[in-house]
């Protein structure tokens, strides 16, 4: 069923507590954990608990959770302090786009200079 844990994807494992990782904010509806290959000096993962294979089917679905991910992405701002610098938020989506995995998550990219257009 739409949104239900997929038992082949990390991202449910990480919600689930199965795969270990470094969680920052948790709500009833989402996790926030620093990516395990950052690309800047804050590179933190947003997901939401439910499984949709990208943003968009998560839009769809459930766009109350869309905006819970985005007021996360500010308080992960906040506790890291890069609001006055800048940060992206960015949603991959796609295997043309950069997406590898297939559970929807915003990334949410600060501490340095951030170049556009992105590659
Ligand atoms: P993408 O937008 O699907 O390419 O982003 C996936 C991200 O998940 C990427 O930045 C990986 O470094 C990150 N990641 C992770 O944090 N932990 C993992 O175990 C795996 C990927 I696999």
């Amino acid at each position: 069923m739409a949104g239900e844990p997929q038992a082949d994807c990390l991202f449910c494992k990480i919600v689930a507590g199965e795969v270990p990782a470094t969680i920052v904010r948790e709500t009833e509806t989402t996790v926030a954990f620093r990516d395990i290959n950052p690309q800047a000096p804050t590179h933190v993962l947003v997901i939401p608990k439910a499984h949709y294979p990208n943003a968009a089917e998560l839009a769809a679905a459930e766009p109350k959770v869309i905006a819970d991910i985005l007021s996360e992405s500010r308080e992960v701002a906040a506790d890291d302090q890069i609001e006055e610098t800048g940060y992206r938020v960015v949603f991959n989506t796609g295997s043309g786009a950069g997406q590898t995995v297939f559970h929807a998550h915003l990334h949410v990219l600060g501490g340095r200079g951030l170049q556009w257009p992105p590659g």
